[in-house]
Formats: structure tokens, C-alpha cells, sequence
């Protein structure tokens, strides 16, 4: 009896829960927010939006931005200090435009952006700029990371103190012309049982600025260890990697772009392969959804945007946080965080 007395005040309901979050920031349009504690401080990264009239298309070329703000916070629900702009796309000597999501690290007390944006032939490649403090501002290298492409970097810290960079966004990000190593300016995919193209990660060289290694796919399986495949929609991987790790086990995250969620997969090492475990969140207002997670003061956070702020406009977003909630099983619960 008393077992069952046990089972029956477990939370067994599947229903998401249900998040009713405030933006961070309402003076700007920010999205995409890649949060670390750096110095006891919450500090994010994310996009700036603005509105460059570029019409909405499925490259998204209407997420035209042009520089990066950052943001920090001395506690959760506390003020959130603008440290204004930190880097704009006239001082990045190979970029020419869509500086999308960013990430950052930090390394023996210098810190590193890390920036997609396009060349001057259009092509999204992976930057880095440097700064002695978290809130910047940062000086560009002269060039993009050597071996990089594609968008939505994320750099994540080891037990080990190694660091790995994960990137890659497939339709507008570009992934999807790199399949055969080589650039090709072709929006074509396998056959939607073949396996979905494939996110990818490389441990940084010693100076932060340069890869150690040439990228690595990262395989993304099933609950029967087949990989994910190309028609899978709901589950494959688009863009927005972040990784984060805990109980040993790494955690890979990321949006399923045209379905619109957050979910994730885990795995032993952080070259994975990684085994899908479900949503952590359902769609936002807005097309696009992005997270980033991290631990503050022993409890660990979401951190997301949406177009509430801007009445839907999916080019205007605001970032958003809430904590992150687990099952008894130690799974992620499922979020929900749409406006009415
Ligand atoms: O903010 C521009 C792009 O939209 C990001 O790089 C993607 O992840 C999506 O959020």
C-alpha cells in the first residue's frame, strides 16, 4: 500500500508547463540569448534586432543585424545593466552583414565573441573577437575562424578545461551547402530517409582563435540508435546547438526550425552521438526559437525568446528567461511559453 500510496504523488501528467515570462529588455529587440556566469554575474549575449526593412524570405535575410549588445545580471529577477554595443559589423574587416546569434567564453581572464556573419561573397562563416572584460567591447580578428561556416556558434567548457566549438543552421544558415566539405551555393538535401544534415563541433586550439581539429559531424539518434533523418521534422537538427552538461552526461540542444521547438539529446562524450529525449520548449510567438541554458547559484535556467514584444514580428524579438524544471526521472520537463 504504501508503494502505491508513493506512485500516486508523482507528477505524472505530460502536460507542458507553462512559462509566463517578461523581456529582459524593452528598449531594444534582442533574440537568440547564449547566457554564461562570468565573475558571479548572469551575463548573455544575444542578437540585436532591428527592423532594416529587408523583406521576410526562407533565408531569413530579414534578420539583417548589424551589431551586438551585451547584457548582465547580478541576480535572477534583478536589474539587467545594457553594456551597450560591443561590436559593430563596420569593425569585423571580413564581414559584411547578418551578424546573427552570438556566443561567448572566457579564457585565463580574456573573453571571446564568437559571431556568425556574411562575407563578403555571402557566405556565413564563424568569427571571434576579443575582449580583457565580459561586457566588452571586443576587437574582431582580422579573418573568420579558419575551417568555419555556417551560423549559431556555441562554445562549450569541459570539465577538462577544454573547449569545443559547436555551429551550423541548416535553409538560411547555410549547413546544408557544405555537405560534401566544400561550399556549394545548392539548397539541396538527401532523400527524407537519408540522415539529416548533421550540426558540428571541434575542440579550439590553445589561443581560442583558431580550431584544433578539422570539424567533426554529430550524429543525432533515435530511441533504436538510427539516426535522425532528413523528413524527420519534428526531432531533426536546424540550428541553434548549445551544450550544456550535467551529471556527467552532456546535454545537446538545439531547434527544430520549421517545427519550431526546442529539444534535446544526450550523450557520454561531447562529440556525441547524442540520443534524443524530447521538447524542452513548444513554439513561441514568432517563427524562430532559440535558447540557451546555464547554471546561477546552484539552479539551472532557460533562456529564450519571442515577438511578444514587437505585437509577432518575427524579425523583432525579446529575450526571456525562466528556471528549468525536471521529472523524477532527472528528464527535462517540457515548457510552454506562448502568449495569448
Ligand atoms: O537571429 C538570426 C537567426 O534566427 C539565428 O541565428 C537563428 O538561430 C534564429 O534564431
Amino acid at each position: 500500500k504504501q508503494e502505491n500510496e508513493e506512485i500516486s504523488t508523482k507528477d505524472t501528467s505530460n502536460a507542458p508547463v507553462k512559462i509566463d515570462a517578461e523581456p529582459l529588455v524593452t528598449d531594444n529587440f534582442t533574440a537568440d540569448p547564449s547566457a554564461h556566469v562570468f565573475n558571479g554575474k548572469i551575463y548573455i549575449y544575444p542578437s540585436h534586432d532591428f527592423d532594416s526593412g529587408v523583406p521576410e524570405d526562407d533565408l531569413g535575410n530579414h534578420f539583417n543585424m548589424k551589431d551586438y549588445h551585451v547584457y548582465s545580471m547580478d541576480s535572477v529577477g534583478g536589474e539587467v545593466t545594457d553594456h551597450g554595443v560591443v561590436l559593430d559589423v563596420e569593425d569585423v574587416p571580413w564581414a559584411e552583414r547578418q551578424m546573427w546569434a552570438p556566443d561567448a567564453a572566457e579564457k585565463d581572464g580574456k573573453y571571446y565573441l564568437y559571431f556568425p556573419a556574411k562575407d563578403k561573397e555571402d557566405v556565413f562563416r564563424i568569427g571571434v573577437a576579443v575582449a580583457d572584460n565580459p561586457a566588452g567591447p571586443f576587437k574582431a580578428m582580422p579573418e573568420p575562424i579558419e575551417n568555419t561556416f555556417s551560423i549559431d556558434p556555441a562554445v562549450f567548457k569541459d570539465s577538462d578545461n577544454e573547449y569545443y566549438l559547436y555551429f551550423g543552421g541548416i535553409w538560411g544558415g547555410q549547413l546544408q551547402r557544405w555537405q560534401d566539405g566544400e561550399y556549394r551555393e545548392e539548397d539541396t538535401y538527401p532523400a527524407d530517409t537519408a540522415a539529416a544534415v548533421r550540426p558540428k563541433v571541434a575542440k579550439l586550439g590553445d589561443d581560442m582563435t583558431s580550431l584544433a581539429e578539422a570539424p567533426r559531424d554529430i550524429k543525432i539518434l533515435d530511441e533504436n540508435g538510427e539516426e535522425l533523418t532528413v523528413g524527420d521534422n519534428d526531432r531533426r537538427f536546424f540550428e541553434a546547438a548549445w551544450i550544456h552538461k550535467m551529471n556527467d552526461k552532456y546535454y545537446l540542444s538545439y531547434s527544430t526550425g520549421d517545427t519550431h521547438n526546442i529539444v534535446y539529446a544526450t550523450g557520454d562524450s561531447p562529440y556525441g552521438p547524442f540520443t534524443y529525449q524530447g521538447v524542452i520548449l513548444e513554439p513561441v510567438l514568432g517563427w524562430t526559437n532559440h535558447h540557451s541554458i546555464v547554471e546561477f547559484e546552484g539552479k539551472w535556467y532557460l533562456f529564450f525568446h519571442d515577438s511578444s514584444l514587437s505585437g509577432g514580428k518575427t524579425y523583432l524579438r525579446s529575450i526571456k528567461m525562466a528556471p528549468l524544471e525536471f521529472n523524477e526521472d532527472g528528464s527535462i520537463k517540457t515548457m510552454n511559453a506562448m502568449v495569448e
